[in-house]
This record gives C-alpha cells, structure tokens and sequence, in this order.
C-alpha cells in the first residue's frame, strides 16, 4: 500500500462559549489542520493538528500547514502502514515540528485500524474504558465566576476541573482557587494550571497560602529548571504540561523526580506512537497522566479518547476535548463529545471518525 494523495484543509473553529482565557493569551477561535490521506487502494485516513494560538508552545497553525508543505511531496509513495519509515521520512525532511508529524502519525493510525478492522485503541494496547474520564478547563476569571462555573462542571458530572491560572496577582489567584475549593472541593479533584507563568516567588507564596487545598500545579513556572528549584518546598503536587517538548523531556522528568504526572498533548509528542511511549513510561513509575492535545476537532478528540481509553485507571486524569468550547463536529454522525463528564469511544475500525467533505470544506493544499 502507498500514499497517492495528502489533502491539506484549513477549518476555522470559533469558540462559542467566549473567550478561552488562559495566561498569556485570549482566544476567540483557533485555525486548525486537517489533512486527509489518500492510499493507492482508495482508502482514506485522517490527522489534525490546532494549536490554541502561536504562544502556547512553539507551534502555529501557518507553521503546521508550512512543516506539511516541507514533508508532503517526500511522504507519497511511502507506506502509511509503516510508523517507523513514516517517522523517518519525515525526521530526514523536516527537524523538529512534532505537531505537524503528529497528524500523519495520527492517520497512520486511523488507517491501521480500516485496514486491520480494529479501533485505534486496541492497537495501542487495549481499552481499559469504553466510557473515557474527561475534565474540564474553566478560563481565568474571578473567583465567584469560576466557582460558578466550577459547580455546574461539577453537577455536569465532570470528575476534575483544571482551573486557568496566571497573567494576574498571585492574590487573584489564590482566591479563585480557594473560592472553588469552597464550592465544589469535596466533589471534584482539582488543577491549577498556570501554563508557565508564575515567577518561583509566586508559586511558593501560593502552594504555602493554599497548602490546605488539595490541588495540583500544573506547569507553575516556565522552566524545569525553575520547578526543580521550588519543588522541595512545595505543599502540592506538580504536573508538567508545556515543558514535556519530547519524549526525552518526559524521561528525563520521570528520571529526576521532578513532577508527578504530566498533561500530555498528543501533537507535542509527535503523534500516537510517542503518546503511547509516553503513557507506558508513566506506568512504568505510577505517574497519572492525561492525555489532550491543545485544541482540534473530531480528529484530535478521537485520537485523544482512544490514547487515553488504554490509561490505566489509577494514572488516568481523562481526556480534555474542544467540542464544549466549540460545538462543532466535523463527523455529522459520530461527533466526538462529552456527556456526563465522560467520552464515549468512537464506534467503528480506526479512529472511528469520518469528516464530511462539506464540514472540511476545499483543500488549502494537496500532493500527490
Ligand atoms: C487544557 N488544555 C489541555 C487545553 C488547552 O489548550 C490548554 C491545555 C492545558 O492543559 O494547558
Ligand atoms: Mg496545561
């Protein structure tokens, strides 16, 4: 089997319930990648990669569909059910971009699973849930809102809320997440996710002014090296997010202690194949993990609830997905979303997801 032909689409996904505020940026809509992959045999297949805006990592929706354009022309012709000549395709073309690779390792995966009749999840080892845990990131905002909000997530059924934190005074902070603590403490489990921008000075001041509050950091300072320097004095647990660029980032965090769980995202890591190695680290030293990409339609949500359906129980800290933000599917059948705080796997071989022509609309781009 070969690749004939890789269809590049742009879709433009606007965020319906507001602005989607986390430190250092306020979106209203994200610009996302959708590439079908077109076999000699006719059969097609599907990655995705959205960036939520160019200042999350360093990734950009132009750069992705720029890295596509780099690697596209070298991939037809190749084996798509071949992972390890696709990666190295791409690695002798293009360095470094993993969101990017991500997508093409995303539909090697999609098109396994049509080929071989299985779902996605059973060939990265197995579902240990049908129904995928999933929580919920509520934007920064002031304490009574966010405990507001907290507490209809919470009688939503979600069983853990990540609280957007940062861009403001660390006083702010601490009172938002103790006013949900307040609210919804006993019933959820909580995050606070500061995606970086918190000095050491203020993560410190935090974690001792809250060290009442069961809560884990996520991402508290913009550096490892930073955590690895306030993490003895820390009242709470840490989770890495935006630091783990690479599956040697992510070993050499579990190597050195420095955190205990990860928010993984599935187009940083470079696609399924490095999620899956990444989660059989983490198993490995019982670190929980989730298993999310920035933002993205069905696509990524598919790829993100099968990864995450073989998590684990005891690590498993759910799958975040956009379509609540959103409320858009590219699938009009079998839509990715989230009921009762909980994801059902996509019935049907590979992802389980078929984006409508209509939903993708033209290629921006095609090869082959
Ligand atoms: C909540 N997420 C998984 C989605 C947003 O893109 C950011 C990310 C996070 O945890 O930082
Ligand atoms: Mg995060």
């Amino acid at each position: 089997m070969k690749i004939a032909e890789l269809h590049v689409h742009r879709i433009d996904l606007r965020i319906r319930t507001g602005s989607y505020v986390m430190s250092g940026a306020s979106l209203e809509a994200v610009d996302s990648t959708v590439v079908e992959l077109i076999t000699d045999t006719g059969l097609k297949a599907y990655g995705e990669t959205c960036p939520v805006g160019p200042t999350y990592q360093p990734e950009h929706a132009l750069g992705a569909r720029a890295a596509l354009a780099e690697m596209a022309p070298h991939l037809i012709g190749e084996d798509p059910l071949n992972a390890n000549a696709l990666h190295r395709n791409m690695n002798a073309h293009l360095n470094g971009h993993n969101y990017a690779k991500a997508v093409v390792d995303m539909a090697h995966w999609d098109l396994m699973g049509k080929v071989h009749g299985a779902r996605v999840c059973d060939l990265l080892g197995g579902a240990v849930f049908e129904e995928v845990p999933s929580y919920y990131a509520i934007s920064v905002g002031e304490p009574d809102e966010v405990a507001r909000l907290a507490l209809e997530k919470s009688r939503q059924g979600f069983p853990r809320l990540q609280l957007k934190v940062g861009g403001r005074t660390i006083d702010a902070d601490i009172a938002t997440i103790r006013k949900v603590w307040e609210t919804v403490g006993r019933t959820v489990r909580l995050v606070a996710d500061a995606n970086r921008s918190w000095t050491t000075r203020d993560a410190l001041h935090l974690s001792k002014s809250c060290a009442d509050i069961p809560v884990v950091l996520e991402q508290p300072c913009n550096t490892m090296t930073e955590i690895a320097r306030i993490r003895p004095q820390l009242e709470h647990p840490v989770y890495l997010d935006e630091s783990t660029e690479s599956l040697g980032d992510v070993l050499n965090a579990v190597g050195s202690g420095l955190c205990d769980g990860f928010g993984f995202k599935v187009g940083r890591l470079g696609g399924l194949s490095h999620l899956r190695t990444a989660r059989d680290i983490c198993r490995v030293w019982s670190l929980p993990h989730t298993c999310d990409d920035s933002f993205g339609g069905d696509i990524t949500a598919a790829a993100c609830v099968h990864a995450g359906a073989t998590v684990e129980a005891h690590l498993n800290e759910g799958v975040w997905i956009s379509q609540p933000y959103t409320g858009v599917h590219y699938d009009p059948e079998g839509g990715i979303e989230v009921s009762n705080g909980r994801i059902s796997l996509p019935r049907g071989p590979g992802l389980g997801v078929t984006p409508s022509p209509e939903r993708l609309g033209p290629p921006v781009a095609s090869y082959g």
